[in-house]
């Protein structure tokens, strides 16, 4: 994002000849605005003190860092970090046996991607603290975190997607996750000259339905769009439920040099998709089926295991066989953020390219596309007159408007990153009454349930692409950012800045009391599943099977059992199945072998985890704990005698007196 906003801040200094460097972020250094009097208010409103809770979590995307922040509010602290598209080593995850197959996708393992936007599960329009979603911008996928755990739970493959930015946005019941491809490509896949865009180029529009009671994903259908760039998405709430919206720019169709000439007109498009329609065709059997190849991979908590389903085909909706699915409501003019407001009226839209803020009007756009008051179409989909779906204009609030969110008490705030500031206005009137810098260059913002029916309002977040002059610095690479700006008076006040790892795109925050009551605080042992399980320490025993030599282990506190390993040859490929067998909060127990080639894993009370080792020289290798869960926690250790491979040593193992073991 931050290198396209830096193009368009030089093709819109060039479009209107000025200059704005000292609107621009940097311009603004040391302009501090927490000193004094004021500075002692607002370490008051922020400090929680040591012992004392957060009021609320947020939950920030790491953009490229592919993990979401887990933060505390007001304070920033942070809590955790949840890798989702990203491989961990601190907990293993992407590097253990169990957590592998959750990266897969139809190109193999990738461990990696661009994680955007966090989308917290809602029941009647309200952050209900169930799951939390994200998606994959680079290689398609939307992932599912479950927030009894704070671990990812799912991760879903879209197919006829290139670039899954405008993602994943939920039904105000989570009936949908919607998920729009940024790039546009030949669907199915083909080898073709890129020149024949406008031929051969469409854009999938995803809905993923999911369960409602295990948060399941599964893609329900896709709608078939014109070759356009879906951007951003939302999806409608109260009169507007049954419609998801999204952004698109180029409607120039080019696919080259965009920053030039998909910046041509004056208007792009918001595709307005009526998915209850969609079920209707669906029911009458109006969608094809496309051959597709993904992956679905879920992790089991009884199992303590992922497994990976490749998928096989897609429904696909084509817009000009099913009348009245969608319609194009003309935007000004490269639209990025798309926010319906908490009526589920308005349809705001910020065009990086307009002077003003556009809302279209879910009510008029209803009428328009009942009295057919069509303005052409693209590819076989209407658009919608400008005039009859206009619900209102914020003029000139600011420049580069990104994404909007609202309070409880009527009022939207809209990021605007060349102008570097939030600016709060009032929906319905249109009028500006506050804004306020933000130290630098703001891309989304986040209200605590601000893009739900009931926002929870009291804070607005600021997450900022540059940091220059605001931390002490850390080489090239500053760190990204986050302000928090109280919004409880008229006027918003700035409390704090925290840093955040990892480019902070888009934030999503709820009430720690809706999130508490559900938390894990360990498996039950008695109702692992996992198929290497060791339930007591009589279990534990060592299995060779051919090259393969099982090894069923436990730890508590403060040993392994069992803990002496004997006939352990090189070739071979040993797996550490081990299962951590404390019954209570809070007791980890970690496990690392001498050269290993993964990372440690980091077993939670009641769970199996397993570490893969292939040694390649003779000796006695160690292997320990790696969390500190006790005073013997030193003590917690054992050995595995490496022999030549093809040698006579017996396979045995024991823990205290070495006895023979069959
Ligand atoms: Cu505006 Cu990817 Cu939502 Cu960055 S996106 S800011
Ligand atoms: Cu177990 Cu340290």
């Amino acid at each position: 994002m931050k290198k396209h906003l830096i193009h368009f801040l030089s093709l819109l200094l060039a479009a209107m000849g000025v200059l704005l460097l000292m609107l621009t972020g940097c311009g603004q250094a040391n302009k501090s605005t927490s000193t004094g009097a004021l500075g002692s208010n607002a370490a008051q409103k922020t400090y929680v003190a040591p012992g004392s809770l957060d009021e609320f979590y947020m939950f920030a995307s790491g953009g490229f860092s592919g993990q979401i922040g887990v933060y505390g509010l007001p304070s920033g602290r942070l809590f955790k970090q949840i890798p989702v598209f990203s491989v961990d080593a601190e907990k293993s995850y992407g590097f253990n046996e169990e957590t592998k197959p959750m990266l897969q996708t139809s190109h193999g393992f990738v461990p990696w991607d661009d994680a955007h936007h966090p989308a917290l599960s809602q029941t009647n329009g309200e952050t209900d603290g169930r799951w939390i979603f994200i998606n994959g911008n680079n290689t398609p996928r939307v992932a599912r975190v479950d927030l009894s755990t704070f671990e990812t739970a799912e991760i879903i493959e879209i197919p006829n997607s290139a670039g899954n930015h405008s993602s994943p946005y939920l039904t105000m019941n989570t009936e949908y996750l919607v998920a729009g491809t940024r790039f546009s490509v030949p669907i199915p896949q083909k080898d073709v000259s890129i020149s024949s865009y406008k031929e051969n180029f469409k854009g999938a529009l995803s809905f993923i339905k999911v369960d409602p009671n295990t948060g399941h994903m599964n893609i329900e259908f896709q709608v078939l769009m014109p070759g356009l760039d879906f951007d951003l998405a939302t999806c409608g709430k109260g009169p507007s439920h049954g419609w998801s919206f999204f952004t698109s720019y180029n409607s120039e169709q080019k696919n080259s040099l965009l920053e030039v000439n998909a910046s041509q007109n004056d208007k792009d498009f918001v595709a307005a998709v009526n998915w209850k329609k969609a079920e209707e065709y669906l029911k009458a059997g109006k969608a094809k089926d496309f051959p597709v190849n993904y992956m679905h991979n879920v992790y089991s908590d009884e199992t303590h295991m992922a497994t990976s389903t490749a998928m096989k085909s897609v429904k696909v909706l084509i817009p000009s066989e099913c009348p009245g699915l969608v319609y194009l409501l003309p935007t000004p003019k490269s639209p990025h953020g798309v926010d319906v407001d908490p009526t589920g009226e308005y349809i705001v839209c910020s065009g990086k390219l307009s002077a003003d803020i556009t809302a279209h009007s879910f009510s008029k756009l209803l009428k328009a596309a009942e009295s057919k008051d069509f303005d052409g179409d693209v590819g076989g989909v209407p658009i919608l007159k400008f005039e009859s779906v206009l619900g209102g204009t914020v003029k000139e609030p600011g420049l580069g408007p990104l994404h909007t969110e609202f309070d409880d008490k009527g009022f939207a705030y809209t990021s605007f990153f060349i102008s570097s500031e939030i600016v709060k206005w009032k929906v319905g009137t249109w009028e500006v009454v506050d804004r306020q810098p933000t130290f630098y260059s703001i891309g989304h913002l986040c209200v605590p349930g601000g893009n739900s029916m009931k926002p929870e309002g009291k804070y607005v977040i600021a997450l900022n692409k540059i940091t220059k002059d605001r931390y002490l610095p850390t080489g090239p690479e500053l760190t990204q950012s986050a302000q928090l700006y109280a919004i409880d008076g008229d006027k918003m006040e700035l409390l704090l800045d925290f840093p955040t790892i990892g480019e902070p795109h888009y934030a999503q925050a709820i009430s720690a009391s809706r999130v508490i009551p559900r938390q894990k605080q360990f498996f039950k042992l008695s109702e692992n599943k996992h198929p290497y399980v060791t339930p007591t320490e009589k279990d534990a025993k060592v299995v060779r099977e051919g090259k393969n030599i099982h090894i069923y282990m436990t730890m508590i506190r403060s040993h392994f059992a069992p803990d002496n390993i004997e006939g352990v040859k090189v070739g071979d490929k040993v797996y550490f199945h081990v299962t951590n067998l404390e019954q209570d909060f809070d007791v980890p127990h970690g496990f690392a072998v001498m050269g290993a080639n993964t990372a440690e894993i980091l077993v939670m009370p009641g769970q199996t985890e397993t570490l893969v080792w292939e040694p390649r020289q003779e000796g006695v290798i160690p292997f320990y704990c790696t969390d500190f869960c006790s005073a013997l926690h030193q003590e917690m250790q054992g050995y595995v005698r490496v022999s030549a491979a093809g040698s006579g040593t017996a396979l045995k193992w024991w823990l205290g007196d070495e006895k023979p073991v069959q």
